[in-house]
């Protein structure tokens, strides 16, 4: 069983999945030119994803969407911090910072978040640093490339086998860095530089990652993988999501990335008493 271990001698059990509730704070693109962020809307949409059962509030300033243009450290700060520190205030659920830069990393850290959500791995110049410095957790997730060009031509001769050699380096660098492992999560990067043949075999032989001994987390909500799929639009993926965060739990996954959190929560629940089945009655044939 995988605790996080998190700064201020707090913990996130993990003996059954959680749901991480997404929250974009970018600018609301109605008033102030596109400048304006609203605080009070973006805490608003957090509580309630707190209300529905989510475990760990992911807040980003950035789009890390394909094709999406960065944002510099300065501007994702000004986004970010007012969200961090007003969640603070008001409930004490865990707060990720999705961002790859070392500056974001600290200032959200000192605000109150608790654990860096880096894409990139802490691959960053001075990322590494930060994260240590920080004393939160941190996901580790596999990328192919980097935002803005990684779908143009991803490619693997075998993609799970790069992902866990990837990864496996990445703990290994944050484990010389002072890193303890019980602060560590994985993630195969859903979408992350990969085409639909390489998100689907990472969801069938997800199982494989466990060779790494971390808690695992996986973002599969809204993304291009179900529009695939299913032909639906983004507005309109929430079964498929709701599908492929069940088929992830099945398979090993302890922490669900989404958008739709009430819904999440509800399927993971199913999925997990199913694993809980299969894994009693393999621990007794074994
Ligand atoms: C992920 C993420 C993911 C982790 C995004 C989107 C793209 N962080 N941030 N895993 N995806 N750890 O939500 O469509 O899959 S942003």
């Amino acid at each position: 069983m995988f605790n996080l271990e998190l700064p201020g001698n707090r913990r996130l059990t993990l003996s059954e999945p959680v749901v991480m509730g997404v929250l974009n704070v970018t600018p609301d693109s109605f008033s102030d030119g596109g400048r304006h962020i609203d605080v009070s809307g973006a805490v608003a949409a957090a509580l309630r994803m707190v209300a529905d059962g989510a475990a760990i509030i992911d807040v980003g300033g950035e789009s890390t969407r394909p094709g999406a243009e960065p944002v510099p450290a300065d501007e994702e700060c000004r986004r970010v911090l007012p969200v961090i520190e007003a969640l603070r205030r008001q409930t004490d659920c865990h707060v990720s910072i999705d961002t790859m830069k070392p500056e974001v990393m600290q200032a959200a850290c000192r605000a109150g978040a608790n654990i860096i959500n880096d894409v990139n791995a802490l691959r960053a110049e001075g990322a590494m640093q930060a994260a240590v410095q920080s004393g939160a957790a941190v996901c580790l997730m596999h990328m192919q490339g980097e935002p803005r060009t990684m779908q143009l031509a991803p490619r693997y001769d075998d993609v799970v086998d790069e992902v866990l050699e990837f990864l496996g380096e990445r703990v290994d660098a944050c484990l010389a860095a002072g890193i303890p492992r019980s602060r560590l999560l994985i993630d195969p990067g859903f979408g992350f530089g990969k085409r639909l043949d390489d998100n689907l075999a990472l969801l069938a032989h997800l199982p494989r990652l466990a060779a790494l001994q971390l808690p695992l987390l996986v973002g599969m909500s809204r993304k291009g993988m179900l529009g695939q799929m299913t032909g639906r639009g983004v507005d309109e993926r929430l079964a498929a999501g709701v599908a492929a965060a069940s088929i992830a739990v099945l398979n090993g996954a302890l922490i669900i990335r989404s958008h739709d959190v009430a819904a999440t929560v509800d399927a993971i629940k199913v999925a997990a008493s199913v694993r809980a089945v299969t894994r009693a009655s393999s621990s007794v044939t074994s």
